[in-house]
């Protein structure tokens, strides 16, 4: 049966409100399409006026297959805390003091993109053509699509436990699949991402190195700012250029395998 690639977004006032996407067998387009449009309409930053629905065949031979990060879970307590995590972790990828300073500063900063800023490390550059849009990373799914899932944000039951309740956790599944491609693309050495999303405010620091960590307290609630940033280190891998990563973050087409390790 043929697959096909759905991407939604949808804004108001040509403001930004939601994106997501899905690879689905035939059988099953109709519905992710139903799903996506719903959301749309039900987002949290509001109702969207304009919905942009793409749909595409994906081939099988296009599609890579890769393992999804391991996911850990950090409870700070505040604010503070866990800035001072994300400092850590930078410093963790080889990042000086004055450069995780200053990333960590922009992170606070972005607002209203729809996609993500790719930073170089090393000189603080933005490389984003648009530096309005950014950087969207799309064509991924898991193996298993979890689009309907788009459909029961937070029903999760009690007889779960922590980690069956998070695979229920539409934020969490979307940001992990997405973050799983990221950290796969040539010279991108990690990803940082606080939610747009006024009410959720865990966020995460993701690379292959340390996996998928959750970082509570990224934002208090209200807060409407939160976007990502994509690490970029060109002297990583010099046979790749930088045409190459953003190729693979807009283009390729990935799914995550359905194996998702906590630790
Ligand atoms: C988003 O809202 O776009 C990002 C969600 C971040 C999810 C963090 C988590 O719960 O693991
Ligand atoms: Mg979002």
């Amino acid at each position: 049966m043929n697959l096909y690639s759905i991407k939604m977004r949808g804004s108001k006032e040509h403001n930004h409100i939601s994106g997501a996407e899905s690879i689905v067998s035939e059988k099953d387009l109709q519905n992710a399409v139903s799903v996506l449009i719903k959301r749309a309409l039900t987002h949290s930053k509001g109702k969207s006026d304009f919905i942009n629905i793409k749909i595409e065949e994906v081939k099988k031979e296009e599609l890579k297959y890769i393992d999804p990060l391991y996911v850990t879970t950090l409870n700070t307590k505040n604010k503070k805390e866990s800035y001072e995590f994300l400092y850590n972790n930078l410093l963790k990828l080889n990042i000086n003091s004055k450069n995780a300073i200053y990333i960590i500063d922009l992170f606070k900063s972005i607002k209203n993109m729809r996609g993500a800023v790719l930073l170089d490390v090393n000189n603080l550059k933005r490389l984003e053509k648009d530096k309005l849009r950014g950087i969207r990373a799309t064509y991924m799914d898991f193996e298993d699509s979890k689009v309907d899932m788009l459909d029961k944000q937070y029903e999760c039951t009690d007889n779960l436990n922590k980690n069956e309740k998070l695979l229920q956790n539409t934020h969490f599944i979307e940001a992990l699949c997405l973050s799983s491609k990221v950290c796969n693309a040539p010279n991108i050495i990690g990803e940082m991402c606080c939610s747009d999303d006024k009410n959720y405010t865990t966020g995460y620091i993701a690379s292959k190195k340390f996996g998928y960590i959750r970082v509570k307290h990224m934002k208090d609630i209200g807060e409407d700012r939160g976007g990502r940033i994509f690490l970029y280190d060109p002297t990583i891998d010099s046979k790749y250029t930088l045409e190459d990563t953003i190729k693979y973050l807009e283009n390729t087409k990935v799914i995550v395998k359905d194996k998702v390790i906590f630790k």
